[in-house]
């Protein structure tokens, strides 16, 4: 009785101290037709975005504008089904683009 008292105690330390995982919000945009969709989104801070390419041709989604990329996300070219996902932990508005094809571009917001 009492080895299993210390072994449920045990167990309920490690659980404690185990690295909480947070059920941050999902959101997700489209990448069709050389357009990111929705091209301004908006969402709460903690939430993670999920692009997915539905062309059929590599894209990117590089944080910044063109000639101009920030460090904050950059995906590197993926094609049709592939997809990219970045997690939003700080509020402020986030432009990004594609690499190839500079005129997308679109943003998030984060609130
Ligand atoms: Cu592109």
């Amino acid at each position: 009785m009492r080895a299993r008292l210390i072994a449920t105690a045990l167990l309920a330390v490690a659980y404690l101290t185990a690295s909480p995982v947070l059920a941050g919000e999902t959101a997700k945009i489209d990448i069709k037709l050389f357009q990111f969709k929705p091209k301004e989104l908006e969402v709460k801070k903690g939430t993670t975005v999920t692009w997915t390419n539905d062309d059929a041709i590599e894209h990117s989604v590089t944080a910044g504008k063109p000639g101009k990329a920030a460090q904050d996300f950059d995906s590197g070219f993926f094609t049709k089904g592939g997809s990219f996902s970045h997690t939003f932990d700080a509020a402020g508005r986030f432009t990004y683009f594609c690499k190839r094809h500079p005129n997308m571009q679109a943003a998030v917001k984060v609130d």
